[in-house]
């Protein structure tokens, strides 16, 4: 196969790579390592850590950077810079967003639970309020984060904020553009086929 995407068996960082795949038709590897296993090929990966996608003989790092990537080569990526622009605003609130919905996990154990409910009761709503507000400057009705058509703005968030819907009918713009994207057929048998995880 012509691209090989390596992750551990999560969403995750990987996630919305994989949907812009799925969401191309373009074939990859979808290669999961399991957590527990991580020991024994930690070494073996550019700065010990994943994502990592391969193709042509090269290894790209960085989720958002392999995502924009990707996007760019299969057309979910403006040319135009200030829509460009529109789409890294979002990928750059992504990855915070993430990195508060990682720490949950690298949290000492007496202080997961703490992490977890700061996490939920206030990252979650801080940050999909920071994306509602964007719909609401830029929506324009058609429910995407650019233009009319989804871009991997979109996909990032898709990704992450479908792990916790709960209370999204808060954010009624958002919440219509993950139905949207939700309702994508290539999308819904992914979503539906994909290895369950929790994350
Ligand atoms: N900025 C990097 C972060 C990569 C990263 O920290 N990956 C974590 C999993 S989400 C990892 O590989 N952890 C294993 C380790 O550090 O040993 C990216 O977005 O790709």
């Amino acid at each position: 196969m012509e691209y090989k995407l390596t992750y551990f068996n999560f969403r995750g960082r990987a996630e919305a790579s994989r949907l812009v795949f799925v969401l191309a038709g373009v074939p990859f590897e979808d290669v999961r390592i399991e957590w527990d296993d991580w020991a024994d090929h930690r070494d073996n990966f550019k700065f010990h850590r994943l994502p990592t996608m391969e193709t042509g003989g090269k290894i790209y790092t960085e989720s958002q950077a392999i995502m924009c990537y990707l996007g760019r080569k299969f057309g979910f990526y403006p040319t135009d810079i200030e829509e460009a622009f529109k789409v890294d605003e979002v990928i750059f609130i992504m990855e915070e967003y993430m990195v508060e919905a990682i720490k949950q996990f690298d949290a000492p154990e007496d202080q997961m639970e703490a992490q977890t409910k700061e996490y939920y009761e206030i990252q979650v709503p801080k940050y999909n309020g920071f994306l509602e507000k964007l719909l609401m400057e830029r929506d324009g009705g058609n429910g995407y984060f650019v233009g009319n058509k989804v871009t991997v703005a979109d996909l990032v968030v898709f990704a992450l904020v479908s792990s916790y819907p709960k209370g999204l009918k808060d954010y009624p713009l958002l919440e219509a553009m993950m139905a949207k994207i939700g309702n994508i057929d290539k999308i819904k048998d992914w979503v539906k086929t994909r290895p369950k995880t929790d994350f």
